[in-house]
């Protein structure tokens, strides 16, 4: 059997058609196979993406799937000017909505660069088919994109290094949101530059309908605002499209055309939704494919099982796992229930970053609406919106969005911290547990929130990274009302319930959060690890094993990590070797601070730390193995230590 006919959707059948933009209309052959192409491709994408749901390792369907067709027909552009045709057309279909990496990967199987075969593991471990685009880390992946508003002003210059070829990018609604595209749209105009932007315009996001949320935004608008030339039309109607993209690519300077359509065209039970942004459901797929006449691709998602679950740890209790990110918003509404409405609504705004659900705000957002601001995709914006809310003593901004997005803000914070404001800010998907979105989306960074100078201790700013569901809640309650920039961080993995010696809960309901103060986990003689966040049940688990094994090592869970509990550092100071295990950046993290802190303080002993140091490998739990960072690495970096 050949390789191409064991994937169940025919992708051998696909047949570039070269388009010469120059002839401004389709001739009926050019319009059938263009048709059958898109068709299949979009087959295609719903089938390997609905994998990635059968095996738990979610995804992104409804973003590729909208913008075949003018993939496709750019394709055929590009391959008009691979036979000497002009325009000269830059063979990159740049993205700057990496969440549709989808399409890169299919293009890179249509191209010959890639194995159809490696489509069924789209976001498994060590698949190298990661969740955003990675330049260099899958065969033919030409560029590295994953957060939204970067890709344009790169594209940029691109362009100004490629002054005689056409460069393409495909846009989406929701990245023209960011400030950096309007930043980079001044610049296009500006230079002339020879930018084609296609831009799908389904007003969907993750948190539901621009026109609902951010109503008066006109992405059409702000771009004509910019100067720039716009040319709106329906991005399913093949004609019309092929028409406006060969006067786009064939005309001088910026364009960019806005493709409106409904979100997943065709797709029953999805078009116009803003569930079409997720990864398609494997039944909804399975509906979608057998109705396309693709049963044998239906058929196989039914056989797809769940990949497999994580190992099992020592020390804590794996029956009772806290959701951190979610409960976020949960302890949230408990604490604003506690505040007259009046009060509430004067002092306390919630700002979100179309990212609701996944940092728990969606909870905040049903009971709180008074207190609810749906920010859109504008980080920057948001985070300074909501520090000044909370200018005045007695209120406060909360902020929500992933870790990964926190090196966004880092300017913002120092110009919040300057004006003292009050910020309680909650950064999720810290890490890269459970991160099949990988490297671009992993939360490494986290200490730059922690920017300011001591200034001989007047710097309130806090982070904290709470090690389970309990401490997490007694945490969040005890710095609600404290002033200055709060940092607190969760990861998109829940966390198990850490277990004292004796069996019992380590956070019992009696435990006091105090801003400041370790936790020792348990006590050692040879050394200790230092810990926090979703590594500490996994470095407990170590401790436990190596107890076990004669090596009397203890735990200190650090859990707000940009002050030094004193007496905690004097113990640490005393031992004999100390080690940091945590998610973080190895050259940023806690780790990369603490042997300085230690050596302040008379440290003699063995000192390593261990975080993420590497690109992520795609998959779920296991991206703390690949990076050493789980329990087994831990305990042999720390069985390394003692020696
Ligand atoms: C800087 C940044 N902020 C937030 C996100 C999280 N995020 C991923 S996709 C998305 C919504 C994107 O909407 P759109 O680009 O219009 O894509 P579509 O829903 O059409 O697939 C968000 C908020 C991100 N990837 N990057």
């Amino acid at each position: 059997m050949s390789v191409a006919t064991e994937f169940p959707i025919p992708l051998n059948e696909y047949k570039v058609v070269s388009l010469d933009p120059g002839q401004s209309k389709l001739t009926d052959q050019q319009r059938e196979q263009l048709a059958a192409n898109i068709q299949l491709c979009r087959d295609a994408i719903i089938f390997f993406t609905a994998i990635a749901d059968a095996k738990g390792l979610g995804g992104h369907t409804g973003g590729p799937y909208d913008t075949v067709p003018e993939t496709l027909i750019m394709h055929g552009f590009m391959e008009h000017a691979r036979q000497g045709g002009t325009p000269d057309v830059l063979p990159v279909f740049f993205d700057e909505a990496g969440h549709r990496v989808a399409t890169q990967y299919l293009m890179a199987v249509l191209e010959g660069d890639m194995d159809v075969e490696r489509l069924f593991h789209y976001r498994e471990y060590l698949s190298h088919l990661p969740g955003h685009p990675e330049k260099g880390f899958t065969p033919g992946v030409k560029f590295s994109s994953g957060r939204l508003g970067h890709m344009w002003p790169y594209v940029n210059g691109v362009a100004i290094a490629n002054p005689n070829k056409v460069v393409v990018m495909l846009g989406s609604d929701g990245s023209q949101m960011e400030g950096n595209d309007a930043e980079a749209a001044r610049l296009a105009v500006a230079q002339g530059l020879n930018v084609k932007l296609l831009i799908d315009d389904n007003d969907v996001t993750i948190a539901g309908h621009p026109s609902d949320y951010l109503p008066g935004f006109s992405v059409a608008d702000t771009l004509k605002g910019h100067g720039l030339k716009v040319d709106i039309g329906d991005g399913e109607d093949l004609d019309s499209l092929y028409t406006r993209m060969c006067a786009a690519v064939t005309s001088d300077g910026p364009i960019a055309l806005m493709n409106r359509r409904k979100m997943c065209p065709n797709i029953e039970g999805l078009e116009g939704s803003a569930h079409g942004h997720d990864v398609i459901k494997t039944a909804v797929a399975v509906d979608y494919l057998n109705a396309n006449g693709r049963g044998e691709a239906a058929a196989y998602l039914g056989t797809v099982t769940k990949g497999p679950g994580g190992p099992s740890h020592q020390g804590s209790d794996e029956s009772s796992v806290g959701k951190n990110r979610d409960l976020f918003g949960r302890i949230l509404n408990e604490i604003l229930g506690g505040i007259s409405e009046a009060d509430r609504v004067s002092s306390v705004r919630v700002f979100d970053c179309d990212l609701e659900g996944s940092c728990g705000l969606n909870h905040v957002r049903a009971s709180h609406p008074e207190v609810f601001v749906r920010g859109g995709i504008m980080e920057r914006g948001n985070f300074s919106a909501a520090a000044g809310f909370g200018y005045e003593k007695g209120r406060q901004g909360i902020f929500g969005t992933f870790s990964a997005f926190l090196e966004m803000v880092v300017s913002e914070i120092t110009m919040a911290r300057l004006n003292d404001s009050n910020v309680l800010a909650h950064f999720s998907h810290a890490g890269c547990d459970d991160m099949a979105d990988n490297t671009c989306h992993f939360g490494l960074n986290n200490m730059y929130a922690a920017n300011g100078l001591p200034d001989e201790g007047k710097d309130t700013t806090r982070l904290y990274f709470p090690a389970d569901q309990h401490q997490f809640r007694a945490c969040l309650t005890k710095i609600y009302n404290d002033e200055g920039l709060r940092f607190i961080f969760s990861t998109r993995s829940g966390v198990p319930d850490l277990l004292d010696d004796a069996g019992n809960r380590l956070f019992g309901d009696d435990y006091e959060f105090v801003s400041g103060k370790d936790d020792v986990v348990r006590e050692g003689t040879a050394g200790y690890i230092v810990s926090f966040g979703e590594t500490t049940y996994r470095a407990l688990d170590a401790v436990v094993r190596l107890k076990e094994a004669g090596q009397d090592v203890g735990l200190i869970c650090k859990s707000t990590l940009n002050v030094y509990d004193e007496e905690v550092m004097a113990r640490l100071a005393a031992s004999p070797a100390v080690l940091v295990a945590e998610s973080f950046n190895v050259n940023t993290g806690l780790g990369s601070r603490l042997g300085t802190e230690l050596l302040k303080r008379g440290f003699k002993g063995s000192y390593n730390n261990i975080g993420t140091n590497k690109e992520g490998s795609g998959g779920l739990w296991q991206q703390m193995g690949y990076q050493g960072i789980d329990a087994d690495g831990i305990l042999k970096t720390m069985k390394d230590l003692l020696g």
